[in-house]
């Protein structure tokens, strides 16, 4: 296949074109249609940059794959995008494109901060600027704006509402999504939101591929081979897992277990599972590794004293996580360690430490207040999270400055500066709401300044050393 072959017509809508969905669902929905036809060509749709448009467009938005294993790696051609929108650009053409009947699902990967959600509560902030001003004007801005402008022009021209498929690795995404969609359509119509919630669909997934970020020397490297110049190639690993709620609206769907996908009632398990193992010790290592000096997930496990410490991670968590039917949890940790250790894989300690106010709540706090219920160990998980707040405080242990990428970097980097000893930092961050709900912030407290104390005193390493099991 190439830029030349014939695209099949498009049927679903995709929000959020970055790296991971290109890696991931694209992959799925390739296979898909391989397997059992169907027109489901993907419409991108970049809510902010024109990077990836550009990139893809003299390529008739096809694109390469590449596995990475150790073994080494493997490229192919990827050729389910039918069309690339920048919404800042014309919006109104996204949402023309959002409306028409032939799409049925509209896809999001926006990342936890794109649903302009409160974290601790996951219900829509209605102060969130952009969703300020979706209530302001007719043109979106927001990924929930577009979701609910393109459901109303729906119910106006009579179509059905298409279903809603958040992939971002949020709990209950599906639900997650319902929620704010629901809310800022009642503050923009309250007959539409009764529409939508009759009428539309939020199933909730668990999407799992690590993907990092592509580098321009990935893409130089990867032109080499295909003898294509530039273009916009995604490089990940070999593993791909997808859990899906079977709830579409008209049961429209692609047919996803062909393409390996398990079709499921209820994701929760699959979720919590791969949130606060995975995503939990990425957030550990990430923040950890990256005081330590680390570059990358690779480089910090390949340091035995991380080896250990994220063992004794999972061994804090597992206790915490109900397993989806036949998984084994140990068995689930032993492939995490080797995906981890991955050395074809350069996933950044700094792109994985993005986002951490907006992480931290579904990724380490659950685990850490079902443990404290339980009287169970959090040592491992609050080095963890003292981590993150030193390294939102934004200076490294070299006495390094940390490009910290944030929507709260302002606010934390000032609470950690107002203060000067390590306990009132901790009480500052604590009193963080977006973060930390009120009663686990208090039971925290203790536990929590005794191993701030110890990090900031003795560096992340040292610190790791005493709670390693
Ligand atoms: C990572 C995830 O960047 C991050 O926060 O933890 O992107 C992770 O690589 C994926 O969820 C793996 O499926």
């Amino acid at each position: 296949m190439s830029a030349d072959t014939p695209r099949p017509a498009s049927g679903i809508v995709h929000l959020g074109l970055g790296a991971f969905f290109r890696a991931f669902g694209c992959v799925y929905v390739a296979d898909t249609m391989a397997a059992s036809g169907g027109d489901w060509g993907i419409v991108g749709v970049s809510l902010r940059s024109p990077a990836t448009r550009d990139a893809l467009k003299p390529h008739g938005w096809s694109y390469a794959s590449v596995t990475l294993s150790p073994e080494g790696e493997k490229i192919r051609d990827i050729n389910v995008l039918t069309d690339v929108l920048v919404a800042p650009e014309d919006p109104t053409k996204v949402l023309a494109a959002m409306a028409d009947p032939t799409i049925r699902i509209v896809s999001l990967t926006v990342t936890e901060k794109g649903y302009c959600h409160n974290p601790t509560t996951a219900k829509l902030n209605p102060d969130h600027a952009d969703i300020a001003a979706d209530l302001a004007n007719d043109l979106p801005v927001s990924a929930p704006g577009f979701l609910v402008r393109a459901l109303q022009m729906r119910r106006a021209a009579g179509h059905a509402p298409f279903t809603v498929l958040s992939c971002d690795n949020l709990p209950d995404n599906g639900a997650l999504v319902r929620g704010v969609v629901l809310d800022l359509a009642r503050r923009i119509d309250p007959e539409l939101a009764d529409w939508i919630a009759a009428n539309a669909r939020f199933p909730s997934c668990m999407v799992d591929r690590i993907t990092p970020a592509t580098t321009d020397a990935d893409i130089a490297r990867i032109a080499a081979i295909t003898g294509r110049p530039g273009g916009a190639p995604v490089l990940h690993e070999p593993f791909s897992q997808w859990a899906i709620e079977d709830d579409f609206v008209d049961g429209a769907r692609p047919d996803f277990a062909a393409a390996g996908a398990e079709m499921v009632q209820d994701v929760t398990a699959h979720e919590q599972m791969k949130l606060r193992m995975l995503n939990g010790t990425h957030s550990a290592l990430a923040y950890t590794g990256y005081l330590a000096g680390h570059d990358t997930i690779a480089a910090t496990v390949a340091d035995p004293v991380f080896a250990a410490y994220v063992r004794t991670l999972w061994a804090e968590i597992m206790p915490a996580v109900t397993p989806p039917q036949g998984v084994n949890l140990q068995d689930y940790a032993d492939a995490l360690f080797a995906r981890y250790a991955n050395p074809a894989i350069q996933h950044r300690t700094w792109q994985i430490a993005m986002d951490g106010s907006q992480k931290l709540p579904q990724r380490l706090l659950g685990t850490i207040r079902a443990n404290l219920d339980a009287d169970r160990p959090v040592d491992g998980l609050c080095i963890a999270v003292a981590s993150w707040m030193r390294y939102v405080g934004g200076t490294d242990e070299a006495g390094q400055p940390i490009d910290v990428r944030d929507p709260l970097a302002e606010r934390l980097r000032a609470l950690s500066a107002q203060h000067d000893s390590v306990e009132d930092k901790v009480a500052a961050f604590l009193a963080v709401q977006d973060v930390f709900p009120p009663d686990l912030a208090a039971r925290l407290r203790p536990a929590l300044t005794d191993a701030a104390q110890r990090l900031w005193a003795a560096g992340a390493r040292a610190a790791i050393k005493d709670v390693i099991t």
